[in-house]
């Protein structure tokens, strides 16, 4: 049986609850260019990158514009988003997620961040949960977003674990085909329909034990 050595966890929807604020933002970057954005909607652009969230979005409104306009209108969106996440506090960390993190610590399991987010460094620091990360990747560090496997895969490497001793934690379809996809195992958080290629779905990290995620195959 393989030992797990390191675990990766996404931010977005395991950590954090941030789309609710992602969702303030582009409900009012919509309303500004005059068209209704609605949290059904919002659900297309979970773990899905800025520009491809812009896309979608414009897609929805049926607008259509220039390279440069949308550069505009995704800096517009994000100046809104980090207003919004400045007020962020540690109590808005999800169930479980903490006390699994420190369990891990004290197991002596490796743990990174991967996530697509370029502003999750504040959102970290916000919830004063850096120094549980022995690695950081985000939307800073890569150039394909999920399903692409980048993310974990230099995650994995930064913390010098083979890619078949990792587990990824995640909340999207993407992010558990990337993790499959990095030779990794994958732990689901949300609905088992959605997510039914995980090797385990749960509902929280509160789920998750130090059993539970050496008995993984
Ligand atoms: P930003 P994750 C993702 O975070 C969010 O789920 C997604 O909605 C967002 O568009 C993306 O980060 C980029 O975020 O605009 O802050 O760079 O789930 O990968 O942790
Ligand atoms: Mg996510």
């Amino acid at each position: 049986m393989r030992k797990i050595k390191a675990c990766i966890f996404d931010l977005d929807g395991v950590i954090v609850d941030t789309a609710k604020y992602h969702y303030l933002a582009w409900k009012r970057l919509a309303q500004e260019l005059g068209f209704d954005f609605t949290e059904e909607q919002n659900e297309a652009l979970k773990g899905v990158s800025r520009t491809k969230s812009l896309e979608i979005l414009l897609q929805i409104g049926g607008i259509n514009i220039c390279d440069e306009e949308k550069e505009k209108l995704a800096e517009k969106k994000n100046n809104w988003y980090v207003e919004y996440i400045k007020n962020m506090v540690p109590s808005e960390i999800l169930k479980g997620a903490k006390e699994f993190l420190y369990e891990l610590r004290k197991n002596n399991i490796k743990i990174a961040l991967g996530s697509a987010s370029k502003n999750s460094m504040l959102i970290l620091n916000k919830l004063e949960l850096v120094d549980c990360f022995d690695a950081i990747i985000d939307g800073n560090k890569v150039k394909n977003a999920k399903p692409d496997p980048e993310v974990f895969l230099l995650g994995a490497k930064q913390l010098g674990i083979p890619n078949n001793e990792c587990v990824v934690f995640e909340d999207s379809k993407a992010g558990i085909e990337a993790a499959l996809c990095g030779g990794m195992l994958a732990v689901g958080i949300g609905d088992k329909r959605v997510l039914d290629k995980a090797n385990l779905v749960i509902s929280s990290l509160s789920e998750m034990s130090m059993d539970k995620l050496q008995l993984l195959k």
